[in-house]
């Protein structure tokens, strides 16, 4: 059976997908691979797709989360348009837990997979969509039309039975590699939809590092991404994959996420990291407040956050931080002291000052916020109204300026990306190059923390947000105008 499998892309982050290319579906079509099915194509992003070889398949395979839902519906719809025999089966982190809504409104889709798909594909294929009833971990309508959820599927236990060997099947050569070690996140942080009983398992070293020297093979660079839930659960066994690493590849350059108190806890390892290619960690840091951590169930507080920017400032790794700005139970004073963290702790990154708590379905968070009346449901997503009416004001003017300032923000950012990308090699208009985004993002950070102040004058918010506007644009074409000037004199 011919077999396509898709993602979409959505417009959240441009060119996010050579920055961080998720695996699942590369897993699912290595696993299929592996047991004798080779009739798969793999699409990455809506341009890729291939609609002649849609026309001619059996099977349509869609990955799916919170944020790509519309676009991969779009896709479902066309793809069924134009092969109406087409199976549709979709996957990832939304159908697993918005399946009754989709087999309920998305005529197209024939099976919802929830949890791990290797397997229930597999048995898919084996049954050739007959016999549903059958297999567990999807919900599918039956002949009468009636919605049915079979029991959920067991996790894969022995991650080693199924071959980590799928990008093999993608022909890459300069971007950064993604590379999956584990599944699952003993943790329980009540906004993250890693919780769902995804106990933590992991590939053996052995098989990771066999399947990054083949991938490595075909590139140029040598920089990989991990994309595990939680790659950080064991530090010496993380340790022991980055040494191991650096010891074959010398310009090795390794990037994952990581919780704050991990760090902390592994502080004596992180000069190691240091030294064996790991240049920025994203840690989940998520607040400057303790009781919006504690909110959060994150398991941290503002001083385990503080000594973990501390220790990795220390050992040369670099920082992105994951923000949570806004909640709905958000006071003022927590939210200036969130913001005033950012400050003090120089994250100038004024783009986290719009992230707001997203109530992803099967969370606790989510359950919360239905429980006291604060979800609102907006197409296939969620929102919220926040409980304090001043914080829904100041939320009001911060949105305002999103669409213009923060494109403002973003399209200066990449420019400036792109010149430091193209003058690398050269150590001092990197440097200077570095060295004025820093101050661009402190002064539109700046900028935007005013409206923390004017909080209960409408009138003079209107005011201030349409400066803030003027502000940074005339900040970032100077900006811009800055580099350029310093290139060419650099240059002469
Ligand atoms: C790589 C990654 C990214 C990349 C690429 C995003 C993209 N376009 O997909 C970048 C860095 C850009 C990114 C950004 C964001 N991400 Co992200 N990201 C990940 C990450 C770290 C890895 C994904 C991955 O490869 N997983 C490993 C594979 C093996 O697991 P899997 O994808 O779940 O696939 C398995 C099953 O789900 C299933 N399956 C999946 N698809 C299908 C399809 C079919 C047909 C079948 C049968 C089965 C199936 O089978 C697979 C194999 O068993 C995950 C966390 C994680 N570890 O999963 C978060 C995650 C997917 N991201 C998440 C979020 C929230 C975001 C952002 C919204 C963050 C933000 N606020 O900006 C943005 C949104 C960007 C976007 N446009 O989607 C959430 C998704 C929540 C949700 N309910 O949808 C996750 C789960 C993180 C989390 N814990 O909250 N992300
Ligand atoms: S946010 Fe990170 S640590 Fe918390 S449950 Fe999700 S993956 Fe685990």
């Amino acid at each position: 059976m011919k077999c396509i499998f898709v993602y979409t892309e959505t417009d959240v982050i441009k060119g996010e997908l050579a920055w961080a290319r998720p695996v699942g579906l590369e897993c699912i079509i290595s696993y299929l691979n592996s047991i004798g099915n080779k009739c798969m194509e793999l699409f990455y992003t809506q341009k890729e797709i291939n609609w002649a070889s849609i026309a001619s398949a059996d099977i349509l395979g869609v990955s799916i989360n919170y944020e790509n839902i519309e676009k991969s519906l779009k896709v479902i719809e066309h793809a069924k348009m134009i092969n109406p025999r087409l199976k549709v089966v979709v996957g990832g982190p939304y159908p697993t837990v918005m399946d009754k809504e989709l087999i309920a409104n998305v005529k197209y889709i024939d099976v919802v997979a929830r949890g791990e798909g290797e397997l229930i594909f597999e048995e898919l294929l084996k049954y050739k969509f007959n016999d549903l009833n059958k297999i567990k971990g999807i919900s599918y309508r039956d002949e009468t039309g009636v919605y049915q959820k079979n029991e959920d599927r067991e996790l894969l236990e022995n991650l080693d039975s199924i071959p980590l060997s799928y990008r093999e099947l993608r022909n890459i050569s300069s971007e950064v590699i993604t590379v999956h070690t584990s599944r699952g996140c003993p943790y329980s942080c009540n906004f993250c939809v890693c919780t769902n009983g995804q106990r933590w398992r992991t590939f053996s070293i052995e098989t990771v590092l066999n399947h990054i020297d083949n991938v490595f093979k075909n590139c140029d660079s040598h920089a990989i991404r991990f994309v595990d839930a939680n790659f950080f659960v064991d530090a010496n066994r993380a340790l022991l994959i980055c040494e191991s690493l650096k010891n074959k590849f010398q310009d090795i350059e390794i990037f994952f996420d990581a919780r704050a108190d991990l760090i902390v806890k592994n502080k004596n390892l992180m000069k190691r990291f240091a030294k064996n290619g790991v240049q920025t960690i994203e840690v989940g840091l998520e607040s400057g407040s303790d009781s919006i951590l504690n909110q959060l169930g994150k398991g941290i507080t503002k001083e385990v956050n503080k000594k973990c920017i501390s220790i990795l400032r220390d050992v040369g790794i670099g920082i992105t931080p994951c923000y949570i700005m806004w909640t709905p139970w958000i006071t003022e004073s927590e939210l200036k002291e969130s913001y005033d963290f950012l400050l003090e702790q120089e994250l100038y990154i004024p783009q986290r000052l719009f992230c707001r708590l997203i109530p992803y379905p099967g969370t606790e968070i989510h359950k919360k916020m239905k429980n006291e009346g604060l979800l609102v449901k907006d197409g296939w997503r969620y929102t919220y109204n926040f409980v304090d009416y001043s914080i829904r004001m100041k939320w009001n003017a911060m949105i305002s300026l999103y669409d213009t300032a923060y494109k403002c923000i973003h399209e200066t950012q990449n420019w400036i990306f792109d010149q430091l990308n193209k003058y690398k090699s050269n150590r001092y208009i990197a440097e200077y190059i570095r060295g004025e985004m820093w101050l661009f993002q402190r002064e539109v950070l700046k900028a935007f923390g005013l409206i923390f102040d004017y909080i209960n004058n409408s009138d003079l918010l209107h005011d201030l947000c349409n400066k803030i506007v003027i502000n940074t644009y005339t900040l970032s074409e100077n900006k811009m105008k800055k580099i350029k000037s310093a290139i060419d004199l650099y240059q002469l």
